[in-house]
């Protein structure tokens, strides 16, 4: 129990669901669908990372990463939860058919262009991001 009964924890509030999602084919492209996502400071936020393709995936972006406050990630398998990560996270990967959450409030304004993802595909040896697979993330 808190102490203060009348402080307000901006990670209980109700939570806004977005979803992005990896996909691609090995040898022809990569992409997060959308490529640009919009959050709103003091806001909590389930962003569902959901890789539909045959590669596994990075979500990078370390300016965004620096501003939010993580309240955790989650993740499940077959719709059952599975573990919770708590603490400052920078990046996360994720296995083809597999998703994860990232409980988040963003605290910090900004737009990132730095969302990427530096697989390397198997087929072009180029990285994931230099076939398309980048990013913005806008904090408003
Ligand atoms: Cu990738």
């Amino acid at each position: 129990m808190p102490y203060d009964s009348h402080s307000a924890d901006l990670t209980r509030q109700k939570e806004i669901e977005k979803i992005v999602l990896l996909k691609g084919e090995q040898g022809k492209i990569h992409f997060y669908e959308p490529n640009e996502l919009v959050f709103n400071t003091g806001k909590l936020y389930k962003l569902i990372i959901k890789n539909e393709s045959d590669s596994k995936h990075y979500f990078t972006s370390t300016l965004f990463a620096k501003s939010i406050f993580t309240r955790k990630v989650q993740v499940s398998l077959n719709n059952k939860k599975v573990a919770e990560i708590k603490g400052i996270i920078n990046n996360v990967e994720v296995w083809p058919n597999h998703q994860l959450e990232w409980w988040f409030v963003p605290i910090k304004t900004g737009v990132f262009k730095d969302l990427y993802c530096n697989v390397k595909d198997t087929k072009t040896n180029l990285s994931h991001a230099n076939m398309g697979m980048t990013g913005t993330i806008i904090i408003n």
